[in-house]
């Protein structure tokens, strides 16, 4: 029996739309899985027996996520807006940790630099800088930009995330014009109430790599994270993190001779970025999840 694989890009009422060898194939779930309570996903590697268009296998997930139902992302576009809306920098510090935490990689998208001067774009650039995460500033409105990110994520599976109104619909359109989101007022709860049958599906872009067709969260909830995974979350912190006099088990929080804190205040980690730290450590502890 001939056996191929492929991935999952669509699934609609039982049928499985798989790519191989660059075609998409129509395809049936093997009846196991139901008996499994195995679900095949968008995102899912699979093999397939061609001769009878079943999915004999599902292979191992890096990651599974709910908004969207994907699984196997490799990156997360976190959108951000220089202003219309204004950047909500705990929301964009939530999502790097949750990226982080599944295994995803961030990719900082801030859109809009038609409406905003210089000095505003590198500050939100400034932010990040120490992260060593992909920065890319682009417009829907006069494409600058777009043709970098879209070679970025070339290797891969992206998702977008970010508050609403920073322009995630238009950047979808502006990477894959025939997808023709609605763009602008209309809230996320009325078109997902209109587009009732529509199914999440991965979109191949001409430089390579994948999108997913409808963007993901604009609010994020990490109370069940145990702090010490939050703080790896900040490569930025990476490099003075072995000078903390209780080296690995620092919070950087309220620990004397912390290495980190002392960078802060040399002005090698940014400010902001740090007492957002803290503030996602308390917030997180508030929720009642103790550490190790
Ligand atoms: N000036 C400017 N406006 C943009 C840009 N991208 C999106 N917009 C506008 O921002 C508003 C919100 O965009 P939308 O894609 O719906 O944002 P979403 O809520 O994140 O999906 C719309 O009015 C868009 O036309 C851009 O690069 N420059
Ligand atoms: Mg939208
Ligand atoms: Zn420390």
């Amino acid at each position: 029996m001939k056996k191929r694989e492929g991935m999952i890009v669509k699934g609609v009422g039982g049928f499985y739309y798989v790519l191989i060898d660059g075609r998409i194939e129509e395809c049936r779930a093997k009846g196991r899985f139901r008996k499994d309570g195995i679900v095949p996903m968008v995102g899912d590697k699979v093999k397939v027996d061609s001769e009878r268009n079943l999915i004999e296998e599902i292979l191992p997930r890096k990651n599974k996520l709910i908004r969207p139902p994907v699984a196997n992302i490799d990156y997360l576009g976190i959108v951000i807006a220089p202003k219309n809306p204004v950047p909500d920098y705990m929301l964009i510090d939530k999502l790097i940790i949750y990226a982080c935490t599944q295994n995803i990689e961030p990719i900082i998208i801030i859109n809009k630099i038609d409406l905003a001067d210089e000095t505003l774009i590198e500050e939100i650039i400034d932010a990040y800088r120490g992260t060593n995460w992909a920065i890319f500033p682009v417009s829907c409105k006069d494409n600058r930009g777009i043709e970098s990110l879209a070679h970025a994520f070339s290797d891969g599976i992206i998702t977008l995330a970010g508050q609403s109104g920073v322009g995630k619909s238009s950047l979808l359109n502006t990477l894959y014009p025939s997808l023709d989101l609605e763009v602008g007022a209309i809230s996320e709860k009325l078109k997902r109430g209109r587009h009732t049958t529509r199914y999440v599906e991965l979109l191949s872009l001409p430089h390579g790599g994948m999108i997913v067709d409808t963007p993901g969260f604009s609010s994020i909830s990490i109370d069940r994270i145990d702090l010490h995974t939050i703080k790896e979350c900040y490569p930025d912190f990476e490099e003075y993190k072995y000078g903390c006099r209780f080296g690995l088990k620092c919070l950087h929080k309220s620990e004397p001779d912390c290495c980190v804190k002392d960078s802060v205040k040399k002005g090698l980690i940014s400010r902001d970025r740090y007492d957002r730290y803290v503030r996602i450590l308390e917030e997180v502890k508030e929720s009642g999840v103790e550490y190790r």
